[in-house]
């Protein structure tokens, strides 16, 4: 019997009932309603809201989180799939699901009193929330623990100041988690639009991730009442904790690209007739095009170990960035080998690899770039902090 090109080693077969659901379910949406619409999207750098209300009526807002909060009861590695299925779209509509439900949703889920839980979590679940999570700043997004932004108390208030910068779904958000220093350390604020001092610009001219907004976001003296800090995590490892959920989801994601760039070029070497034979008869296509396979089946197995030590609560961050590493690479490399082995044809958007190419630009910098990830491993293997 041939094997699956796009599930070598059967990875399928080890999953649940309920995760091959999901992964069913989200696999369709992708086809039927990303797929026919996003190279245009990208191309016009167009955020496909049209597609919020359907996403959120899919469950995949906040899928883990229990459904009293309007969650989705999930486990980790069906979070996994449903990235890596809607990352086989675009990175940018995986992107804006990980911002809403491992950035926005599960820090006031994880850090937050039950009031503020039952205040936003089930409207973000519905898609009626929209949320961003302001970290990085433009002076040095590696090094959170440098940043500027103030939080002071004032009475019963506090008073925000500073910006954030490359902040995804910023634009249009309704809320901002903002994280800010202040003299009991890093403390984490919801921010809502139309607080007086809190504006938001567009960043353009993006040659990756253009069906996703991004935006800086600024805060001049912003009065937020301290119902709106979060009460129950001080310090960096409140953001730092966010980022290894979206880390972890990241770790699947480019697998969907990855399958995307290999799916067109297998086709096309098929059919492409060079020097009176396919391309896909040359002894370097072949090669080139094995070579993916092996490493998508080695990223797919990485990224379920990973899912199940997650699930069984054993899942260390370093463990996390080893596969946001190897995985983000593993994608991007593929993509660029497709998008060559498509010739010039490869430099439109009328095929999926440059897009994904271009896409995976930002993934593999974006929450925590792939030196960042190199060092957390080098000094979990040395012991010697390089940073
Ligand atoms: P260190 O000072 O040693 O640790 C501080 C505290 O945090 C704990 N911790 C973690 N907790 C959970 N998850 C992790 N990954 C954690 N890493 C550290 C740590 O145990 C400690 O706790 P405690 O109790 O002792 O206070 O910090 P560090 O030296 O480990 O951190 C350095 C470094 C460089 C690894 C960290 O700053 C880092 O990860 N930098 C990269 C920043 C980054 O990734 N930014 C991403 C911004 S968000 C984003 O990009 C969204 S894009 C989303 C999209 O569109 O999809
Ligand atoms: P820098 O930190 O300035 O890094 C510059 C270079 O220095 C990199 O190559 C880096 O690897 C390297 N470097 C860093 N430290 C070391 C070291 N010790 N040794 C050697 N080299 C080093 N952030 C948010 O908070 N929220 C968001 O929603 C969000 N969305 C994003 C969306 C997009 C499209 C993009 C592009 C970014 C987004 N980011 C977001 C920001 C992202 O997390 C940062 O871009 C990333 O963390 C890197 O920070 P930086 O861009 O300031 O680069």
């Amino acid at each position: 019997m041939a094997l699956d090109p796009y599930d070598l080693f059967d990875v399928r077969s080890l999953l649940s009932e309920e995760e091959r659901a999901v992964q069913e379910s989200v696999a369709r949406f992708t086809n039927e309603r990303v797929l026919p619409i996003i190279g245009d999207a990208f191309d016009q750098a167009r955020f496909p809201s049209e597609l919020v209300p359907e996403i959120a009526s899919l469950g995949l807002l906040g899928a883990t989180l229990p459904a009293e909060y309007g969650g989705g009861d999930l486990g980790a590695v069906s979070y996994g799939l449903i990235c890596q299925e809607l990352e086989r779209g675009d990175s940018g509509l995986r992107s804006f699901v990980s911002v809403q439900s491992s950035l926005c949703m599960y820090p006031i889920y994880a850090y937050g009193s039950e009031e503020q839980r039952r205040q936003w979590l089930p409207a973000m679940a519905r898609g009626e929330l929209i949320g961003c999570f302001g970290l990085t700043e433009a002076h040095g997004g590696s090094d959170p623990a440098s940043m500027k932004t103030r939080a002071v108390r004032d009475g019963s208030d506090w008073r925000i100041s500073g910006s954030k910068m490359w902040i995804t779904s910023g634009p249009v958000a309704d809320l901002a988690i903002i994280w800010a220093q202040t003299e009991d350390g890093i403390q984490g604020f919801v921010l809502e639009k139309g607080m007086a001092g809190f504006t938001t610009q567009e960043i353009k001219h993006k040659m990756s991730l253009r069906a996703s907004l991004t935006g800086a976001l600024f805060f001049d003296d912003v009065r937020v009442p301290d119902s709106h800090r979060l009460p129950n995590v001080k310090g960096l490892k409140g953001p730092l904790g966010c980022l290894t959920q979206a880390r972890f989801g990241i770790s699947w994601g480019p697998i969907g690209s990855a399958i995307a760039c290999l799916d067109e070029a297998l086709g096309y070497a098929k059919e492409r007739v060079l020097f009176g034979r396919p391309l896909a008869a040359t002894q370097s296509a072949q090669i080139k095009l094995a070579d993916m396979a092996r490493r998508i089946t080695m990223a797919q197995l990485l990224a379920l170990q990973l899912g199940r030590l997650k699930e069984a609560g054993q899942v260390q961050p370093q463990q996390v960035s080893l596969a946001k590493w190897n995985n983000c690479r593993m994608a991007i490399d593929i993509a660029r080998e497709c998008r060559d082995l498509l010739g010039g044809a490869g430099i439109t958007t009328e095929h999926v690899a440059i897009r994904h190419a271009l896409n995976l630009e930002s993934v593999i910098t974006y929450e925590g770039t792939e030196t960042v990830h190199q060092l957390v491993i080098g000094r979990e293997l040395t012991g010697i902090n390089a940073f």
